[in-house]
């Protein structure tokens, strides 16, 4: 394969998608070495296939809101990649939403998927629809009229949607009574369902809880640990709540949050109260962080800027794509951080993964540490297939066992020649070649 040529091929093809395009190009990359190698995966132009989509499906959603005016948004569905296993992915509701995200993250999440051990493919989708500053009623016809159209193309067996940005266990929920009814089958179509209704324990905080699991073994693996570390976190959503609690339980101060609206910096650190506040702001649909420093003193806000200016041991930005650029990463680098923890998908730019790189500071990629998140709903799928439900203590054990297993993948195909770990590098070969393996056995289809 030659990366620059499938590259302009590809920008000919689909003009103008560039998150889609940066997400092709830097796997490409990773791989190309190791790809080279293989003459069975030119032979089956593994890296042609991989990089298009199976199927794409987009759909008119039209709902009508509190004031009794039609509203028309529309839906998508990026069926990937199912080499190893039903689609699986998330569902994006936000106004930023189009096809060059969906599948930007659809592209991704195949390759994390790989990585999680579990056969699940990859895929995602969602609508330019975004349930902040809307009424429960008016999410709940929105997600009705949204499965309406949806529903023929899932199952339980074919792809299996869950959240992202924007959709949480109230969408879920209305998407699942949805679906439950113009299917009429109660199965684990969706993850991230409610406990009362196949949902699994531990699957809310696991994206969170996960990431800080890896990082503890990034940490591990330089003989050093979480205890005392003062940890920068962006996003206030389920991520960044996971994240922060996990964190402060393993000793870890949490000294900054964000929101569209700037950032907060707290020097004393998150304890429960505040993380609940956190809470409570996600959950007010004003999309602010502000009001957190009203409520604790020791806070302060900084108004339209990034958190990646304070000072901090390790960075975690847990809220979207390309949230971190080249500046922050020099910002970061001069405030002496030691590790870089992407919790958001793509959360890094280019740019800023080039400059963690040569200055050779950790840097675990989204695909890597984030991916106890969907890992814990293929534990709900397994224990849906069972009709049955782990307790909290096994989900746990085997979100950690699952992370261990990432750390180490990526240890063993990105270490460098001067030890240090690239962890890009590592997840990115790590879960191409699971992917590459099963498609060159079943064939060119
Ligand atoms: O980006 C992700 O991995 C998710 N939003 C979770 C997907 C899932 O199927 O749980």
């Amino acid at each position: 394969m030659n990366v620059a040529q499938i590259m302009t091929a590809l920008e000919q093809k689909h003009p103008g998608e560039n998150e889609y395009l940066q997400a092709v190009r830097e796997v490409l990359t990773s791989v190309e070495e190791v790809y080279n190698r293989h003459p069975e995966f030119e032979a089956a132009r593994i890296a042609e296939r991989i990089v298009e989509p199976d199927r794409i499906f987009t759909f008119k959603v039209p709902w009508i809101d509190d004031r009794g005016t039609v509203r028309v948004n529309i839906g998508y569905r990026v069926q990937f990649n199912n080499a190893l296993g039903p689609y699986k992915g998330g569902l994006r509701f936000h106004s930023s939403v189009n096809l060059s995200i969906l599948k930007f993250l659809g592209f991704e999440q195949i390759f994390k998927n790989a990585l999680t051990t579990l056969p699940m493919g990859g895929a995602k989708g969602g609508s330019d629809f975004s349930p902040r500053g809307k009424s429960d009623r008016e999410v709940m016809r929105f997600c009705q009229a949204f499965m309406t159209e949806l529903w023929r193309y899932i199952g339980p067996e074919t792809d299996v949607p869950a959240g992202d940005i924007g959709v949480g266990g109230r969408e879920i929920g209305y998407l699942y009574g949805m679906y439950r009814k113009l299917a009429r089958e109660n199965t684990g179509v969706l993850t991230g369902k409610g406990m009362t209704y196949g949902g699994s324990l531990v699957r809310p905080e696991a994206t969170g809880f996960g990431a800080v699991y890896f990082v503890r073994q990034m940490l591990e693996s330089r003989g050093d640990t979480l205890s005392g570390k003062v940890v920068g976190l962006s996003g206030f959503g389920n991520v960044a709540w996971g994240a922060a609690l996990k964190a402060t339980e393993l000793g870890a101060r949490v000294v900054t949050i964000s929101g569209p609206d700037g950032y907060i910096h707290d020097p004393a650190g998150l304890d429960a109260e505040k993380i609940a506040c956190m809470l409570e702001l996600r959950a007010s649909n004003d999309d602010v962080v502000a009001p957190y420093a009203d409520r604790f003193p020791g806070a302060t806000f900084v108004e339209g800027r990034r958190p990646w200016e304070v000072p901090m041991d390790i960075a975690m930005p847990c809220a979207t794509q390309n949230e971190l650029d080249a500046d922050d990463a020099a910002c970061l680098i001069a405030g002496g951080v030691q590790y870089v923890a992407e919790v958001s998908n793509m959360g890094c730019t280019p740019g800023a993964i080039d400059r963690l790189i040569a200055a050779r500071i950790p840097y675990g990629p989204g695909k890597a540490v984030n991916a106890g998140g969907v890992a814990t709903s293929g534990l709900e799928m397994t224990q849906n297939a069972m009709k049955l439900n782990w307790p909290r203590e096994e989900v746990d054990a085997r979100l950690h066992q699952i992370m261990s297993s990432i750390h180490a993948a990526c240890v063993g195909y990105g270490t460098e020649p001067d030890g240090y770990v690239n962890y890009m590098k590592g997840a990115n070969i790590a879960g191409f070649m699971k992917v590459a393996r099963s498609m060159v056995e079943q064939g060119v289809i």
